[in-house]
């Protein structure tokens, strides 16, 4: 008889939304379940480090919720009543429903719509191939990266910076717009590492007291959407005290004269007044940058989910630039290594069969959208039928008014592919279910990091579920457009063509080494040669719609948008009528939706809540677990007021992003979040709202 509880250790890959991408060693228990999950010692950026919600993955794998078979709606749409049925019925009144709608308004009116609940490049990207083939609309994915990817390469010209190990050996690590302790646990690895080595210092700039900002010898603490300003401050005093690097500036910047003497009334005083941070410690954060070339600046996603956000990101990133601090190793910047890898994605994404004259509809604007906006449109036919991955609309989406009237649309069919019951996959019509990533193959690049990782298939799945790859297969057969080759392969063909043809070997290399290593050389990584332009030079003064950003077009109001680093004031402020502003920042214990449905993460998290300042409470006469709306013009919501004193006046935060049930009133927290495009290529300003607060009872 074999071992009943005979343990074996796999590698794989985290597949969720998180620059991390952390190297895994799976336990699998009896060749059937997972046990353990570990972050792999051995690989020099993972560092055996994981976060708490993926060690405790059996929890979601074995979550009694999971889908486990095809589902067909018998109630109104959003009643949850459904009925199983069998696959090939499940499909097959999904390839006539899509037919049908092609043949009454197009193929436009078919709208894929996936995003990155998993990062595998096959099983995430693979509808595309579908698409192209049925010449089904196209999905331009602006909701997470866009203004901080654009306002980076505004300056640097390309989506690379510094190896953030580096940041090791940094004297001063700058954690900018980024809660890296809940959000993307390594970089604190490594930037702890060199406070214990080196006695290096960590500063934090951030809107609340986060559980990095608690690790943090420089907290700063400033209002949502002033980034600008403070790093304007920041290069006046670089200018203003001799600690400018004016020799650096001269060899690989545009304009540093013409920054100087931009800069020249961006005093500490005048940042002060649109930060909130005292002067003193503008001077102090300014000082202890110029007295280090090894400052590194990790620069976050979050501070960039603004209106000015593009702006802000560009602004930061023009700091080591001022200091010189690039030319150093442990000294520079990093936000993303997306633009390291070089694949050639043809055959997942079937990029040959692709018509650029087909329309390309904003994921953010996914509510108006639905609810039939011309200019959202793009003057095409309305969408009629949606095919959903790997994402969850109904609660991630903004301006969820919108969103929910769209998807409660008689005439829209909606097919939901996934693993648990998502506020979603409730709205849906045709709702399969899906493998998680320990069920199937993958191939995995690290937007953190520099790695390349395989995740293999390690356990079946439960019940009926199948993976991505395997439902875009069967569609495409079913619609008579399965001659690409993607569609006949498997996924361990496809990922080793992929790395074939995207020179990184073979899948056979990449399973036996685990994991590649990809960083480029220092002098690439450090643009020691210069900037990725064409003289070579940083841009100080972008020319922002013709930053190199492959977008369909420019969007928001790109007109207005400042040369020169500056404070663009654009955001949603407060006024009479909306005293606060409102940030929704992740959730700890959450990735997004996922993690929602597992019983620890939702218990650590406690409810839906906003944090407020005690002072403000008291002036709204609110107490402590009180219920409280928070409303704007885009709709309310119910929250329960926790009082919170790292917080500034004013400025009140929800951690999100809860499933919409698990708010009083049924409405989740982007009722509040507005779906206006941030310049200059899309995006969602998730936390720049403005909202007022009311007590409304327990
Ligand atoms: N636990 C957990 N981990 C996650 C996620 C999650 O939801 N939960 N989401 C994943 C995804 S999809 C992504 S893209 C990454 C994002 O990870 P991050 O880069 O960390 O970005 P955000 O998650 O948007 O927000 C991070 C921080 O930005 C702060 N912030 C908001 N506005 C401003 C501002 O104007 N200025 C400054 N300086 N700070 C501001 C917020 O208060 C928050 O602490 O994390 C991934 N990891
Ligand atoms: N208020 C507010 N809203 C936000 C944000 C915020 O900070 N505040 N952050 C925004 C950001 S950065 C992002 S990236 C978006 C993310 O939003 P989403 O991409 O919608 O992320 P999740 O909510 O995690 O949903 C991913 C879904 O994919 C499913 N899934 C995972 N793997 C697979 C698979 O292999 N196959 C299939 N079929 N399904 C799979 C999971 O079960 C999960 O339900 O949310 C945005 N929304
Ligand atoms: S830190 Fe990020 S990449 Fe690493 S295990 Fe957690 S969610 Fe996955
Ligand atoms: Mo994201």
């Amino acid at each position: 008889m074999p071992d009943a509880s005979a343990v074996r250790t796999h590698a794989s890959a985290c597949p969720h939304d998180c620059p991390s991408t952390c190297a895994l060693e799976v336990e699998v228990v009896d060749g059937a379940r997972i046990g353990r999950v570990r972050g792999a010692a051995d690989n020099s950026y993972t560092a055996g480090v994981i976060c708490a919600k993926v060690a405790r993955y059996a929890e979601r794998v074995n979550n009694p919720d999971r889908l486990t078979r095809p589902l067909r709606r018998t109630g109104p749409k959003g009643s949850g009543q459904f009925e199983p049925i069998s696959w090939d019925d499940a499909l097959d009144i999904v390839a006539e429903r899509f037919l049908e709608a092609e043949r009454r308004h197009g193929p436009e009116t078919v709208w894929p719509y996936y995003y990155a609940g998993t990062m595998g490049l096959v099983q995430r990207d693979g509808i595309n191939r579908l698409r192209h083939a049925r010449r089904w609309s196209g999905f331009f994915s602006t909701i997470c990266t866009n203004p901080a990817w654009s306002g980076w390469i505004a300056g640097t010209g390309k989506l690379a910076g510094a190896d953030p190990r580096e940041m090791a050996k940094s004297d001063l690590v700058v954690i900018w717009g980024t809660n890296a302790v809940s959000t993307q646990v390594n970089v604190m690895t490594h930037a702890v590492r060199a406070r214990k080595e080196r006695g290096a210092k960590i500063a934090v700039v951030d809107v609340y007291r986060t559980p990095t900002m608690d690790q943090a010898d420089i907290p700063l603490l400033i209002r949502p959407g002033t980034d600008g300003a403070l790093a304007c401050a920041v290069m006046h005093v670089l200018f203003r005290d001799g600690l400018a690097d004016r020799a650096y500036l001269a060899a690989q910047a545009d304009d540093p004269a013409g920054l100087e003497a931009h800069l020249a009334d961006r005093t500490p005083a005048w940042a002060e007044a649109i930060t909130g941070l005292p002067a003193a410690e503008i001077e102090a954060f300014a000082r202890a940058i110029g007295q280090t070339k090894r400052s590194f600046f990790r620069l976050g996603y979050g501070f960039t989910r603004s209106r000015n956000g593009a702006v802000n990101m560009h602004a930061a990133s023009c700091i080591p630039v001022v200091s010189g601090a690039w030319a150093v190793e442990g000294g520079g910047a990093f936000h993303s290594n997306s633009g390291i890898y070089g694949w050639n994605k043809t055959l997942i994404e079937g990029l040959d069969l692709r018509d650029p004259a087909v329309r390309m509809l904003d994921q953010s604007r996914i509510g108006p959208i639905l609810d039939g906006d011309a200019d959202a449109l793009a003057g095409g036919p309305p969408v009629t039928a949606l095919l959903i991955q790997n994402t969850n609309p109904m609660a991630v989406a903004p301006d969820q008014t919108r969103v929910r009237r769209g998807f409660a649309r008689d005439d829209l069919f909606v097919c939901v592919h996934e693993q648990v019951m998502t506020d979603t996959a409730r709205m849906a019509d045709i709702v399969l279910p899906a493998t998680m990533f320990v069920e199937h193959d993958d191939l995995y690049q690290a937007g953190g990091n520099q790695h390349i990782l395989f995740g293999p298939k390690l356990v079946d799945p439960p019940g009926e579920c199948r993976p991505n790859h395997a439902v875009i297969g069967d569609l495409a057969r079913r619609l008579g457009s399965d001659q690409h080759p993607g569609f006949r392969m498997t996924e361990r063909e496809l990922i080793d063509a992929t790395l074939r043809a995207s020179k990184h070997g073979t899948l056979e290399e990449l399973e036996a080494a685990r994991f590649l290593d990809v960083q480029p050389d220092f002098d690439t990584a450090h643009y020691v040669k210069g900037f990725h332009w064409p003289d070579g030079k940083f841009r100080l003064k972008p020319d922002w719609p013709r930053v190199p950003y492959s977008a369909p077009s420019t969007f928001g109001p790109v007109e207005t948008m400042p040369g020169f680093p500056d404070h663009w004031a654009v955001t949603e402020e407060a006024d009479a009528e909306h005293p606060f502003r409102l940030v929704t920042a992740p959730a700890r214990n959450f990735l997004n939706t996922s993690f929602t449905d597992t019983p620890t993460g939702t218990a650590r998290e406690s409810r839906p809540s906003l944090l407020i300042h005690p002072d403000d409470a008291a002036a709204l006469g609110v107490a402590e677990g009180d219920r409280v709306e928070v409303a704007n013009r885009r709709g309310s919501v119910l929250l329960h007021a926790r009082l919170f004193d790292g917080v500034r006046r004013g400025v009140v935060i929800a951690e999100s992003i809860w499933p919409n049930r698990a708010h009083d009133g049924g409405r989740g927290i982007n009722t509040l979040t507005g779906a206006d495009a941030v310049a200059p290529f899309g995006g969602a300003a998730f936390h720049d709202n403005h909202v007022r607060v009311v007590r409304v009872g327990d």
